[in-house]
Parts: C-alpha cells; structure tokens; sequence
C-alpha cells in the first residue's frame, strides 16, 4: 500500500469547477468521464471528510458554437441555449452530479460579473486597445471569429482548426494565424477588414506564468497538463484579443465597444465566479473567501482542449485582476474514445446521457463505476459497450453485489436480521478488521493525487475482502458445528459491509444510500431513532461500525447482471449511426448527360399491374412477368430477382415503358421495361405509379 501524500488544504475549504459545457447538445459520455465524474468524487469525497466545498458547474451559453447550431435548426440563440440549458441540468440533477450550484452565463448576475471585470482591467489598462485588420466574409457581411472559420493550424497542420483553437493538437491561436482560411458560413476565403478590439497581452505575463506554473507546478500537476503548457509557453506568449465582432454574447461594457460582445473565453471562466456568487447569495453566505483567500483550494476539472483557457488565460485574467487566487490544480482527463472511434456530436458517435438515463434505469451507479474504470486520466481511452457489461457482471454483480447479498441474507436467515455479538477474534478477523481500517486512506490518497481510477480499484479491493472473508471462513458450514464462531464471523462481515457503504458513496452515490437503507443506518431515514451513519473517517477510528444488537433490513439486490441482448442493442444503435452517416456521406452517380424534351416524349410510359411472376430458370436476377399495361398484356422480362421474390411483386402498380424495342432475353421475348430506380442508400424500388414520392431520382433498370 502507498504512503498517503496528503496536500490538503489548510483552510479546508475547496472551490471545485467543472468545465461550462456549451448549450448546443446533450452531455455525452465523453463529457462525463473527462471531467464531471472525476469532479463529482472528489465533492463527495471532500464533503464526507468534512472539508467546505464549493462545488460550482453552469452552462456555456455564449460562443460561436451555439449561433451555428441556432442557424443549422432555423431558431434564435436564445432558444437553443433554453432548451440546452433545461436538459444539461435535469440530466446531471439525475446522474447525481452534486453541484452546489448549476448556473448559466446568460444569467444576469453573470453578465454583471464578466461586465465588471473586464471594467476592472480596462481601468487599470490592462488591455491593449488595437485595431487590426481581421477575416471578414463579404457575402455573410460578418466577421469571422472563432468558429466561423476553419483553416490550416500552423502548429500541427490539422486542416481542420477553427479559429481560435485547434481541437488536434489544443493549440490556442488568432484567426489570422490560420492558413488557408475558410468561412464555415459560405465556404468562401475570407478578405481582411479592420476592426478594433482589446487585447489581453500574456506575453505581458509570461515571467510570472513560467515562475507559478513551471517552476511551482513541475511535480503536482499532471505531466499531460503540464506538458502542454510549458510547449506553449516556450513557444512565446502573445497578445490575445478578448473582444469579438458578434452579435451573441456580453456586450463590451466600455466606449468603443458598441456593437462587439466579450470573447466567450473570456466570459465563460467567469461563470465559476458568477456561480459562485449566485450560490453564497442564495444560501446567505460570503462567496469571497471561495475566490480570495489564499488558503482556499481552487481547482478546475476540464478536458485537455481546454487546458490553455485554464492554465494561461484565465490565470492571467486573474492575476492581472490582481484580487483572485489561483488554481491550485487543474487536473485535466485526455479523450475518451467509443468503440475504438472518436465521438462525434455530428456523426451521432456517442452514448448520450439523457438516452442513457432512459434506457438504463436506476443504474446510474453502473455508468459512473465503467466510466471512471475507464477513465482516459493519463492517455486517451476507449469505452466499449462490452466492457461496460463485464464492469457491471464480473465487478459489481460478482464481488460487491455477492458479498452484500450473502451478508444480508445470512444475517437475516441466522439471526433475524439482528447484528450478532462477536466472541473472540481469530487472527484472521484481526488482520482483516485492521485492513478495513486502512482502506480510508488508501482511497483517499488516490483521490487527493486526482488518480480516480486508482482510487476505485482500491474501493473494489475492499468488496474483494469481504468476499474472500467469507469464502474462507465459511459461515454456512461453520453454522452447523460453532454457533459462536458463526456469529464472530457475521459480525466481522457485518462491519466490512458497513465500511463498503460509506466508502462507495463518492463513486457509487446511489448504491450507497441502498446499501445504508439495507443496513438501516441511512440518517436521510428520519424515521429512524439511530445515528449509526459512519463518517469517512470513522472507518479508520471507530472500533465498531455496525453494533451487536442493531437491527438491519432485509436483502436487495444492488445490482443485476446485464444480458447480451441490452448490448447488443446498443452496439446495434451505433451500427446504425454508422450506417446513416455512411449514407450520408455516400456520393451519388452525377446525372447522365443532358436529354431534348423531344427525345423524352419519344417514350411510352404506363401504368401497368404485375399479373403473374416466376423465377427464370438458371438465372440469378431475371423474373419473367405478365403485365397489364392498359392496352394488353405482355411479357416482360425484368432484372430485379435479387431484390424481390417473384411472389411480392405480383399485383404491385408499376410503371411500364411499352415502347422499347422488345428483345430476347435467355430465350424470351421481353417486350418493355418495368421502370426501377435506386434510393440513395443503393436499395431497388419500383417507381410507384401511386406512391409517387416513394423516390425522387435514380435511373430506369431493366
Ligand atoms: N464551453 C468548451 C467546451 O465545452 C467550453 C468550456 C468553458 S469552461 C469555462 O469544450
Ligand atoms: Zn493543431
């Protein structure tokens, strides 16, 4: 076991952020591992061990992100963000994200806070005050900031980097960087047009960022984070405007500023701020000891495309407000993958939480437990649907689940649910009371090194004792022989129980509260006249957890296994995500060339009706049909026999070119043309005389 290294804060008072997702979608399941999982243990955590949390989340509702996607659905800005904003929130209220506050950036207390503190710099000319010539798109008449347009990124040459950002290799960078700039609204290359903003100089912060971050944060922070900062210091600090030509976001609060909004980076760190004061506000508390004293711990969780904004920025931001502290941490997650592919919003690439929480449940624990397993802390990971399965059968079911179960059921067959007086302790029950005192601080220490993985392994290390306890001492066995013994053994098993309820809360929030009703110990029972509801601590310190006497409920399952078929569903969703896109993506046959309207009314077009149909012999695709074309009935020879049967053709209205030449066809004389056309997707219809809009393009087959 590893000697705890335990930084904690002095104060014992934390402000814990969460990235601001932008309102343009649902939460995913790339979002959750990243950064909400891993932010909502270390809450729980620091609450259960009696530490002053802050734990502050909202939504990003500024931006360029959430105009393209009001412009893509034809409705306002306002809309997309309302509607976002609703299901961002209800669904992390359901996932069991703990927030002490979940506020949005359109609110006003949110503009009030942003408005002042760019005041705030302005005043103290903090800004550079420049105008500049910026990509503008002639025929949108805009600017085009940020997302509004794509080029080369002069870093790592990924064609696809937006303006301020490159998603490849996370590089932060002006439009004007880009190369070969093209506008995402019209697709045109964008001329140059001037403007002016305010910039916010880092290069004017450089000493103090490589003094505080690589010099003070060489050894704490995570080598990916620190990775990328030090590659961007070392390749120069610039200025960076923190004002856009927009119409969306928080108008430029000072002269000049007419017309411009701040830049959505700019406001968006802020929100933890304004969160913040939202929250003291409500609860009738100070909000400023959670932002200015220096013994508060500040730290973002975020994905590493953010790890600029958090560590060089909004950092700057700070100091140069000169009244804030700085993050203590900024423990970023790399990627996750799904089904070895990245996830995509647009290609439906995804499991999104709502659906989830749809399909699945009352097992948010399930979710939470596979994806932390599975958490991308040190390198990109890949979340499969099969492992999520086997998380949940061979871990949760097999090792927590069992062992609960047997220690439940036990004690309720052998003693009518009431927890036994041990006699002596073997030294075997020694040894294990002992290892259960020391599990508090191994899990802890993981967390506190933000390794929460780790830290849930070590929670499963725990179940995995309770079980071996008891396939070892058998009780079942020793029943028949030692009365005494069998209750020492239950009793031993009991207070490992006990432990497993508090400790899981963090990573298993709603198992937890199960687990405490099962064991009648849950002080949110107000029913109840006890107060057995152990702390985190009191694992470690107090002698017994669970006391002789004490009446516990009866069993439930905690969890249940997840079949094949529930899997199998998913991965069929996603094949059909595939799917779509391939379709989407496919690139239909050009038109054939250009025909006179007197070549068209050479043809005979009819509405016919398949009266009879049979399989041609030795042929693969030919049926040989009877047609009633109006006029008489023919024969007609059609290649179609690969995509129907000669049965389900027979009666169909079908649309007949009667005049062509008839010619011999294995022997038969097929006199016409049954016209058929292809979907997009490749398959064969016919073209339906009374459908009509069964199909809208595709050529003639015979
Ligand atoms: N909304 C970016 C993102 O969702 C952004 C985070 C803001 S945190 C202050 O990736
Ligand atoms: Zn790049």
């Amino acid at each position: 076991m590893n000697k705890p290294k335990r930084p904690a804060s002095p104060s014992g008072r934390y402000t814990i952020t969460t990235a601001l997702p932008y309102t343009n979608g649902p939460i995913h399941i790339g979002h959750l591992a990243g950064v909400y999982v891993p932010a909502d243990i270390y809450a729980r955590y620091l609450r259960l061990t009696g530490h002053d949390v802050a734990f502050i989340g909202g939504s990003d509702e500024h931006g360029v992100p959430i105009t393209i996607k009001a412009k893509k659905e034809g409705v306002s800005p306002q809309d997309i963000v309302d509607k976002y904003h609703a299901i961002i929130k209800k669904s992390f209220e359901d996932f069991g994200i703990t927030y002490d506050n979940y506020s949005r950036t359109s609110a006003p207390i949110h503009h009030k806070t942003a408005s002042e503190f760019f005041k705030t710099l302005y005043d103290k000319g903090e800004f550079i005050e420049e105008t500049t010539e910026q990509l503008y798109d002639e025929q949108a008449n805009q600017f085009l900031a940020d997302r509004f347009v794509i080029g080369t990124c002069p870093k790592c040459g990924n064609e696809e980097s937006y303006g301020d950002q490159c998603e490849n290799c996370g590089t932060s960078h002006n439009a004007t960087d880009l190369i070969n700039p093209k506008s995402a609204l019209t697709g045109n290359t964008p001329t140059l047009k001037q403007t002016k903003h305010w910039f916010l100089p880092l290069d004017k912060h450089e000493d103090f960022l490589k003094e505080w971050i690589l010099e003070g944060h060489k050894k704490d922070w995570k080598p990916n984070v620190y990775g990328q900062v030090k590659s961007w210091i070392d390749d120069g600090l610039r200025p960076r405007a923190v004002t856009r030509d927009l119409d969306w976001g928080i108008p430029v609060p000072v002269e000049g500023g007419e017309g411009k909004v701040l830049y959505v980076w700019f406001d968006a760190p802020i929100g933890y701020i304004s969160s913040t004061i939202e929250w003291a506000e409500r609860e009738g508390k100070n909000w400023e000891p959670y932002w200015k004293d220096e013994e508060t711990k500040l730290v973002h969780f975020i994905g590493k495309d953010n790890i600029v904004f958090h560590c060089i920025i909004f950092p700057a931001m700070l100091k140069a407000e000169g009244s804030y502290i700085l993050p203590d941490n900024v423990p970023a997650n790399e990627f996750l993958n799904l089904e070895g592919n990245k996830l995509s919003t647009s290609k439906n690439w995804a499991v999104w939480l709502p659906e989830y929480l749809e399909e699945f449940p009352g097992q948010q624990d399930v979710l939470r437990y596979a994806l932390n397993a599975n958490a991308p802390e040190t390198k990109d990971n890949d979340f499969t649907w099969k492992d999520f399965q086997a998380r949940n059968n061979n871990e949760l079911v097999a090792i927590f689940g069992n062992f609960i179960n047997r220690v439940v059921v036990l004690t309720n067959k052998y003693y009518n649910g009431i927890v036994p007086e041990p006699s002596e302790f073997s030294q075997v029950d020694e040894e294990t009371l002992a290892a259960v005192k020391a599990y508090p601080n191994v899990i802890a220490s993981s967390i506190e090194r933000y390794r929460f993985r780790e830290a849930g392994q070590e929670l499963m290390n725990l179940a995995r004792l309770g079980n071996k306890y008891l396939a070892d001492e058998e009780p079942w066995k020793v029943i028949k022989v030692d009365e005494a013994r069998t209750q020492t053994i239950m009793y031993v098993a009991l207070q490992i129980a006990s432990a497993l309820a508090t400790l899981c809360e963090p990573f298993l929030p709603f198992t937890s509260e199960k687990l405490k009703n099962i064991l009648n110990v849950s002080s949110s029972d107000v029913t109840q006249a006890h107060s057995i509801e152990n702390t985190w601590n009191d694992i470690s310190t107090k002698e017994v957890l669970l006391p002789a006497g004490h009446q516990i409920g009866k069993a439930e399952l905690l969890f249940s296994k997840i079949e094949d078929e529930t899997i199998q569903k998913q991965l069929d969703k996603l094949e059909a995500s595939k799917k779509a896109n391939e379709a989407a993506n496919k690139t239909v046959e050009p038109q054939k060339e250009t025909i006179t309207f007197e070549d068209f009314t050479k043809l005979d077009i009819r509405v016919g009706t398949i009266l009879e149909a049979e399989k041609m012999p030795k042929t693969k695709k030919l049926l040989k049909l009877k047609v009633d074309t109006g006029i008489d009935v023919r024969t007609i020879v059609s290649g179609i026999a690969e995509s129907f049967t000669a049965e389900e053709v027979v009666g169909k209205r079908v649309t007949v070119l009667v005049n062509l030449a008839p010619r011999a066809l294995r022997g038969v004389e097929s006199q016409g043309m049954i016209l058929m056309t292809e979907t997009p997707e490749g398959k064969l219809v016919f073209v339906n005389p009374d459908s009509g809009n069964e199909v809208a393009n595709g050529l003639p087959i015979s």
